[in-house]
């Protein structure tokens, strides 16, 4: 089917669903130009992800793994919401219910104005002490956060560890909370869809199938499929920025 057909198809069901779920990956960020996690030229092109996103990553080299985190900060930050988040938020606006799931530490989906964001890998926007998990005031980050690896390490505020993000990363489990409501409101949707993810990373992968496993009809929105696409109903292959906009267009008139 092409993907104008899908999107029709789409519309149509979106029109009489009382809750759709999506899921969002790195490729909604794309294009407000935050690089993608496994594209050519992605975050990770030039590293591996266990050597910067993982518990003993950070042990190994505290200074790496917060200059890379230090980085992705900055550019999220300096970056602006693009036309898919801005669309999800006004789909929001007016589905009956809507539930969005994360798998972005960014914060654009929250400043277009999506609320309720699930961020089911937590976000680079809260830091805490490695060791006593202590917040860390925003304010202290620029200043104290190394620019490069081989810059020192910023300690936390008690002294006691070092200023990590409050991502999950590899090896460490979901926050329970986030990812039961997650898992539980994925079985009461009557459409997934699935954005911007190469559904590689497990759980959140599985959830798009636990929506379909209970009855929702199944779709995903990316210029290139996933690992999941063969699983799904429908396959959008258009980017986010382009096929999100035309469905809360069709929607919201
Ligand atoms: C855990 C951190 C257990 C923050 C990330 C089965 C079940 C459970 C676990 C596993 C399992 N099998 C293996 C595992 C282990 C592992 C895993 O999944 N490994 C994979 C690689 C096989 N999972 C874990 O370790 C998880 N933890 O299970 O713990 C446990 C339980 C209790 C106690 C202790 C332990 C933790 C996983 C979280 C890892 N953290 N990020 C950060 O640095 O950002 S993952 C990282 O990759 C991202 O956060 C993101 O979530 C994830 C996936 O990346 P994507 O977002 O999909 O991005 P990617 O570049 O891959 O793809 C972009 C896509 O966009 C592409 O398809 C492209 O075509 C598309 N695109 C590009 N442009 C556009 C576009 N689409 C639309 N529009 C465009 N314009």
């Amino acid at each position: 089917m092409s993907a104008a057909a899908s999107l029709d198809e789409l519309v149509a069901r979106l029109r009489t669903a009382k809750h759709v779920f999506i899921l969002t990956g790195a490729g909604v960020s794309a294009e407000s130009n935050l690089p993608t996690f496994r594209d050519p030229g992605g975050l990770w092109d030039h590293h591996r992800p266990e050597d910067l996103a993982s518990p003993d990553a950070f042990a190994k080299h505290p200074a790496r793994v917060q200059s890379w985190y230090a980085h992705r900060r900055r550019a999220a930050l300096d970056a602006q919401p693009n036309a898919a988040h801005h669309a999800i938020a006004q789909l929001a606006q007016h589905m009956p219910d809507l539930t969005l799931v994360t798998q972005n530490v960014d914060g654009l989906h929250q400043r277009a104005g999506s609320t309720q964001v699930l961020e089911i890998h937590g976000s680079l926007h809260r830091w805490h002490c490695s060791n006593t998990g202590e917040p860390i005031d925003d304010s202290a980050l620029d200043a104290q956060l190394p620019a490069n690896p081989d810059d020192p390490p910023m300690r936390s505020p008690s002294g006691t560890g070092y200023a990590r993000p409050a991502v999950v990363w590899f090896g460490e489990g979901l926050p329970t909370d986030v990812l039961a409501e997650a898992e539980a409101k994925a079985r009461t949707a009557d459409i997934a869809l699935s954005v911007g993810t190469s559904a590689l990373v497990y759980p959140a992968a599985a959830l798009p199938l636990i929506a379909q496993h209970a009855g929702a009809f199944t779709a995903e929105i990316n210029p290139q499929p996933s690992a999941i696409a063969h699983q799904l109903d429908a396959s959008i292959t258009q980017p986010a920025g382009i096929a999100l906009p035309q469905l809360s267009r069709a929607l919201t008139g």
